[in-house]
């Protein structure tokens, strides 16, 4: 994951200024599907936020049969009157975007952090990323949720890492995924199509 995400921001870093990076759909969703084993190492609490990002980003692989780049995309969707409708390429690529997001903070959370809880971290990454755009309903699930998550150490023992190797690992995808959000964001505030929805 951390690698894939490497690819991604090498991408954008070689864009000349000025121009906007053009990056490949295909290799994007890619990218965005190695999280998915996160998942399964959280338990079955977070089987809907598994089930709602596979779908987005199978969404998005499916897209990437026709379409080239991630600008493309949505200037398809812009030209089709469809950025907001649910379901859309473009409106699935902003949900995508929170969900690598979510992992980052997490991340820089838990290296920030002290003690064997993943609650603390978790609720806190949440906090920033997602509940702003969650009604009360789907807040209360994974509040509940965050009750039912793994140790740390319990986590790094499933995802087959000792600490130190652990600590590299989230470092390199944090500094990583840092400019592929923040491109992504750039996206949409190039084309006026607000982030915060
Ligand atoms: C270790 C901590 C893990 C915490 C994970 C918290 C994940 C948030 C739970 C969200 C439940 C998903 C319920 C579905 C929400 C949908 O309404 C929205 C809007 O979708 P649309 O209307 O456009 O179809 N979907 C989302 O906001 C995307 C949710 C993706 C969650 C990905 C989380 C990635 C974090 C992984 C951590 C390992």
């Amino acid at each position: 994951m951390a690698e894939a995400f490497k690819e991604l921001a090498n991408t954008i870093n070689q864009c000349p200024d000025g121009e906007e990076a053009r990056l490949e759909l295909a290799a994007f969703s890619r990218a965005c599907s190695l999280v998915s084993p996160l998942f399964r190492c959280l338990g079955i609490a977070f089987k809907f936020a598994e089930l709602d990002y596979v779908n987005k980003v199978d969404d998005l692989a499916e897209a990437s049969k026709s379409i080239l780049t991630l600008p493309v995309m949505m200037d398809g969707d812009i030209e089709a009157n469809c950025v907001r409708r649910a379901g859309s390429h473009t409106r699935n690529l902003l949900r995508v975007k929170r969900g690598i997001d979510m992992v980052k903070v997490l991340f820089e959370h838990i290296l920030s952090s002290e003690g064997n809880s993943l609650k603390d971290p978790a609720s806190k990454a949440y906090a920033q990323v997602f509940a702003p755009y969650h009604g009360w309903a789907i807040r209360k699930a994974v509040g509940a949720g965050m009750y039912a998550l793994p140790t740390r150490a319990q986590l790094l023992n499933k995802l087959n890492e000792d600490e130190t190797s652990a600590r590299i690992q989230m470092q390199n995808y944090i500094s990583s995924a840092g400019p592929v959000v923040m491109h992504i964001d750039q996206l949409f505030i190039n084309r006026q199509l607000g982030i915060d929805w």
